[in-house]
């Protein structure tokens, strides 16, 4: 039962109280007749306050005709009750403020739940995302390991081809030492037969053959042909004009180098007079190598001059200067004489690769010496197949200045400086294709680049003076 209830209890109790002794001892006069009984006014003894809703007006208690003690609201009834509601005040208020407390508590947790739904709904969100972003990784990944497959099959592939290339190269260094054996078994043959059967005239022997066969040999499928080729189109020496020389009225020009210094840097045909010289005479001039002021001594590039010449032709120089030609021995040996000159060989096989060979000098010696040729220190990535050469007169079919007991010229099929007969020849037979067959090795070859039996695609020699 609540305090509330207990105080509403102890007041009925209190007031049924004093009615029931009212009604015990009949009915009890007012207050006014009881005045007017006595004769004079009497006193309340006691004066008690109680809830408004519960007691109106004044408790009085008389003294005069006693009611029994145990049946009289006592002044400790009274104080029990004021403290008990006294207790009951401050329970409510306690009470009270308990309820605020809560409610303030509520109202917190109604935000905490709020918050709690928001956060709910964020951590969702954030693992919709995280989860997003794992497959996306794991795609990823994917696209990655198939890359990195397909790069691996790749290299294996690359590996593959590269393996195979390196069994292509084996395999045509095999096939070019055979058709090197083949050809001295042919010349060998040859001569056996002509000994055993024939009855013409001794030949001369020819010259050693090169067994060459440098580790850089170009890489070409061999065609074996001994025809001489002539790109298609191109006329035959006697059919094709000569070109006009870029004539120019300014010089005369000792040498390239005078035409460019004149401002003349487009590569081309000059005239240049070197000293010494009577007439002038026409010289491509190569701008378009190494700083330029190059002058071009010789040029092969299509087999379309025949180099197979007498000693005159190569002392004046024959061919077209814009294409294969021999500046001439005489006027190299005015070039070169001017003052100190270098050489530069530029080679370019049939896949196209070009590789050179430079020598710190170059002059010739007069004709009284046989244009004897004088070169300084190799320096190149084709080998040095000239050095040879170095220091040996010049050889043509009806001069025989070499140092073989027949005529290097008459084998090799040119005019050279031939030794007996060196390591290179660049006045040879144009063989279209690189590796050629031949009873001799009378194709363009450079030794240390290619071998004997193969024979360049074009060929430039050219000289500059020194820096
Ligand atoms: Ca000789």
């Amino acid at each position: 039962m609540s305090p509330h209830a207990w105080i509403l209890c102890a007041l009925l109790w209190l007031l049924t109280g004093d009615r029931s002794q009212s009604a015990s001892r009949g009915p009890v006069p007012s207050r006014k007749r009881r005045l007017a009984e006595d004769g004079e006014p009497k006193k309340c003894s006691y004066t008690f306050l109680v809830p408004e809703q519960r007691i109106t007006g004044p408790i009085c208690a008389s003294q005069g005709p006693s009611l029994p003690d145990k049946e009289r609201v006592t002044q400790t009834n009274v104080a029990d009750v004021h403290e008990i509601l006294t207790k009951q005040r401050l329970e409510m208020d306690r009470l009270r403020l308990i309820v605020d407390v809560d409610g303030n508590m509520v109202n917190e947790m109604k935000l905490l739940r709020k918050e709690s739904r928001n956060m709910n709904s964020r951590v969702t969100q954030l693992y919709m995302q995280l989860l997003h972003e794992i497959i996306r990784k794991r795609d990823n990944s994917l696209e990655l390991a198939a890359l990195e497959a397909r790069v691996l099959n790749g290299t294996a592939e690359v590996l593959r081809v590269s393996g195979l290339y390196r069994e292509l190269e084996l395999r045509f260094s095999t096939v070019a030492a055979l058709v090197n054996n083949q050809s001295l078994l042919i010349a060998a043959l040859e001569e056996r037969c002509l000994q055993v059967y024939g009855n013409h005239p001794r030949e001369p022997p020819p010259p050693p053959l090169l067994q060459v066969v440098p580790e850089n040999i170009p890489v070409y499928v061999p065609r074996l042909s001994n025809e001489i080729q002539r790109s298609p189109g191109v006329p035959a020496p006697e059919d094709r004009p000569t070109r006009q020389a870029n004539a120019s009225l300014e010089g005369p020009f000792r040498d390239c180098v005078q035409v460019m210094q004149a401002g003349h840097t487009a590569s081309g045909a000059y005239l240049l007079t070197p000293e010494g010289s009577e007439t002038p005479v026409q010289a491509w001039c190569e701008h378009d190598v190494d700083r330029g002021g190059w002058t071009l001594i010789q040029r092969r590039s299509d087999g379309s001059v025949n180099f197979f010449r007498n000693w005159d032709s190569y002392k004046k120089g024959f061919g077209n200067v814009d294409g294969e030609h021999w500046l001439g021995l005489e006027n190299i040996y005015n070039l070169g004489k001017q003052e100190d000159y270098k050489l530069l060989v530029e080679l370019e096989d049939w896949m196209g690769k070009k590789v050179y060979a430079a020598y710190s000098s170059f002059h010739l010696e007069p004709e009284s010496q046989a244009y004897r040729l004088r070169l300084g220190s190799y320096q190149g990535n084709a080998g040095d197949s000239l050095t040879s050469n170095n220091g040996k007169p010049f050889t043509t079919l009806d001069h025989d200045h070499d140092a073989f007991s027949g005529n290097c010229a008459h084998f090799h099929k040119a005019g050279w400086w031939f030794s007996a007969c060196g390591q290179t020849n660049l006045n040879g037979v144009w063989y279209s294709g690189g590796v050629y067959r031949s009873r001799f090795q009378d194709g363009i070859f450079w030794a240390d680049y290619g071998g004997g039996f193969y024979s360049m695609k074009s060929v430039r020699m050219m000289i500059r003076p020194v820096d």
